[in-house]
């Protein structure tokens, strides 16, 4: 018996408890103390079944990702442990019943799957999320799933990772019984109802597991799917391979074949990377000096001023999360245009299956259209997301701040403007903050919260919370030009363009950078945002260009001849009325006459020095962030350029990537390209800082955790 895995008795029921917060992960020390409860109940002849049950908020949660590290850098070895305790416990003479609440995902649901059944309550999950980690299943979940939910669910939870519930878990055969009321008193019941059967060993069930002829068009759907969809990944067509090897090998072996699959992908650049994000995505809600004992304030009713798109959405982000939210605009045509955005994207959402028509009117209801401030006083939170000038702006700021009760918190959508100076367009600078949100707002998973230099603790506090009840990964970002996803977006932008006026062609940046990973190459990513938007911030910044480092032109021509991306049928492409891209000769002449104007003499240039110019102005630019504390740690970098900006979470983000590169290498490489192209390109104090110590971005970080 151990602290991690507690033993109790009702009547003939052994219970093993695991209780290891926050998520019962099979830490070291869970899987001894499950071995030791198994013993001692296997020799209490008072004990005729037993019920594994995960103590506080949920079932297992996988293995403990904490120690996978430790694996692959070789400090802790991997023993065959795990696999031989669920042997164990599949040829325990005794049945065994998982009694399964919140999530019974990865090592947990394999835990549960070894178990001789499996009993949930309605609202838990069980899955196989190891995918997401970059990894497979690594404890024979790849061999049990497909015996008892069949082999297309199983590729399906494998390949892709995502959970699912308890009533279709208990339809395709992975539960055995639904449990209303009480989870423990349910378990009970039916473990009692099993003593005496013989234990029901899940390798021993092969009626599902079909055959050639039933199984080729499954898994060749799944690879397909898994390229399109999860491109340039391996765990997923792995997770395939080891599914398949279950329909075509005896049990033991088909565990062997996922072992070696697993300790492929456990070991490879991919996992790694992936590992880093899912952690990331955890620290970054960490503010050094913000602690949970900070008060919040409730948020409990919204408002958002601007139907526009960002105000439609994030209008839907509040209601979809449950929170009532008043949509304001100045006339009735502009609030009506908004609104069948609105009732369209939901109704789109409803043709998908991904929620029912009764929620899709819930939601609506949810979202009051208004054309005044009445109302606004009652609400704890009003989010501004109107045109992007600075005067509209601090107009509408003088306004909320005559309206809105005291002790409400006013928020700015302004991807650019300068917080402080919305802010000063009021008397309660204190509760100001930016909450940059990235298009579609009910889509894109990023919100950058941009801290004023008079924003409260209490102000940011409850927007790191609230960004996780919007279902969004809140990242703290100080109040500099373009905050921190724009401005390096800036430069990454640029260089695309530069490469373009070189040599390269349009085609062939924007294909290196996607067959790097990115989900869309840079100059297609103007395309669809429009290219008029960053025109017209240049335009309103003009003042402020250094004229003396080398600006580039295309864009801004390609501006000035209305060709504004997408929305206007062309840009760097032109497109079709699906708005499929074409090349366009057009921008050929133009990029021509541009390279005549600047006396360049095209040059071939290859798809490493379009990734590595395009990639290291990211780096660079944030290493600039970074030392400039606008941005609090490396990951948070990464996580938003993952959550924001469509960057490959397999690559860790660009700081960790730099990292995998090695800063050494990353800085010879910059200071390559600043003696060709210039001052845009001087290093980062902190980047020459790090390379030269031998240090890693990674070391930064940890820097800023000891001082937290
Ligand atoms: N290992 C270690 N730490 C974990 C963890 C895990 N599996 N899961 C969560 N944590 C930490 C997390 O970092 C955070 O820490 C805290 O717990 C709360 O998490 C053999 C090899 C379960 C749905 O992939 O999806 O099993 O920041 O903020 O929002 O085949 O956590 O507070 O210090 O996310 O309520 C497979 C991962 C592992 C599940 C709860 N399992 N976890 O969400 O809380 S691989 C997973 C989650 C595996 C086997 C293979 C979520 C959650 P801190 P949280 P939450």
């Amino acid at each position: 018996m151990n602290e991690l895995v507690q033993t109790s008795k009702n009547g003939e029921i052994g219970i093993l408890t695991v209780n290891n917060p926050p998520v019962n992960a099979l830490s070291p020390g869970v899987p001894d103390g499950i071995v030791a409860g198994l013993a001692q109940f296997e020799n209490d002849p008072t004990v005729k079944a037993i019920i594994l049950i995960g103590g506080g908020r949920t079932f297992i949660a996988g293995a403990d990702i904490k120690e996978f590290g430790k694996i692959t850098s070789g400090e802790n070895r991997r023993g065959p442990g795990f696999l031989s305790v669920l042997d164990r416990m599949e040829s325990y003479p005794k049945p065994i019943v998982a009694a399964i609440h919140g999530t019974a995902l990865g090592g947990g649901l394999e835990t549960a799957m070894a178990c001789h059944y499996r009993v949930a309550v309605a609202s838990a999950q069980v899955g196989q999320p190891e995918v997401k980690l970059g990894i497979i299943p690594g404890a024979a979940g790849t061999q049990r799933l497909p015996r008892l939910a069949g082999v297309a669910k199983a590729v399906e939870m494998c390949a892709a990772g995502d959970p699912i519930g308890a009533a279709e878990a208990f339809k395709v055969g992975i539960v055995d019984q639904i449990i209303e009321g009480d989870l423990l008193q349910g378990a009970i019941a039916f473990a009692t109802s099993k003593i005496g059967t013989p234990p029901r060993r899940t390798r021993d069930l092969s009626n599902k597991l079909g055959n050639e002829q039933s199984n080729t068009p499954i898994f060749a759907a799944a690879r397909d799917a898994a390229r399109k969809k999860a491109r340039n990944l391996m765990a997923p067509l792995a997770a395939i391979d080891a599914v398949e090897a279950a329909t075509k090998l005896p049990y033991d072996e088909g565990v062997k074949r996922e072992q070696e699959l697993f300790l492929e992908c456990l070991y490879s650049d991919q996992s790694k990377a992936m590992i880093h994000v899912f952690f990331g995505e955890r620290e970054v809600a960490k503010i050094p000096g913000i602690g949970k004992d900070t008060q919040q304030i409730p948020v409990n009713k919204a408002a958002v001023v601007g139907a526009g798109t960002m105000g439609g959405g994030i209008a839907m982000v509040f209601a979809n999360a449950g929170i009532p939210v008043l949509l304001k605009e100045t006339d009735q045509a502009a609030l009506d245009r908004g609104l069948a955005t609105i009732k369209k994207n939901y109704a789109n959402s409803v043709k998908k299956g991904r929620f029912t028509q009764e929620s899709m009117d819930q939601r609506l209801g949810r979202i009051t259209p208004t054309l005044t401030y009445d109302g606004f006083g009652e609400v704890d939170m009003v989010i501004e997301a109107v045109f992007e000038g600075m005067a509209l702006k601090k107009q509408i700021f003088g306004e909320l701040d005559k309206v809105m009760r005291q002790g409400a918190i006013l928020a700015s959508n302004t991807s650019t403007l300068n917080i402080d100076e919305i802010a000063s367009a009021t008397k309660r600078p204190e509760w100001v903050i930016g909450t940059h949100f990235f298009s579609p707002a009910n889509v894109m998973r990023l919100l950058e919260i941009v801290r004023g230099k008079a924003s409260s603790k209490e102000v940011i506090a409850t927007l790191m919370s609230l960004s996780k009840k919007l279902a969004k990964v809140g990242v703290l970002v100080g109040n500099c030009r373009g905050f921190v996803g724009n401005r390096m977006f800036g430069p990454y932008r640029r260089e695309a363009q530069f490469l373009v006026e070189e040599g390269a062609t349009v085609e062939a940046v924007d294909k290196a950078l996607y067959d790097y990973g990115m989900a869309m190459g840079p100059l297609a990513t103007g395309d669809l945002a429009g290219l008029d938007v960053g025109w017209r911030i240049r335009k309103e910044f003009k003042d402020a260009e250094n004229t003396s480092v080398r600006q580039p032109k295309v864009e801004d021509r390609l501006c000035e001849m209305g060709r504004y991306g997408q929305k206007t049928g062309a840009g760097w492409y032109k497109y079709d009325e699906n708005r499929r891209p074409m090349h366009d000769p057009e921008v050929d002449k133009l990029i021509d006459q541009i390279r005549k104007e600047t006396g360049r003499t095209p040059r071939e240039i290859g798809d490493q020095e379009i990734v590595d110019r395009i990639i290291y102005s990211l780096v660079n630019e944030g290493a600039r962030i970074l030392e400039e504390g606008f941005a609090l740690r490396a990951v948070d970098i990464d996580i938003i350029y993952i959550n924001g900006y469509g960057y490959p979470a397999y690559r860790g983000g660009p700081m960790w990537y730099a990292d995998t590169v090695g800063l050494k290498k990353v800085y010879e490489r910059i200071q390559e390209f600043e003696k060709a192209h210039g001052a845009l390109w001087t290093p980062a104090p902190l980047l020459r800082q790090l390379a030269e110590s031998g240090k890693k971005f990674a070391d930064f970080d940890k820097q800023v955790a000891a001082t937290a």
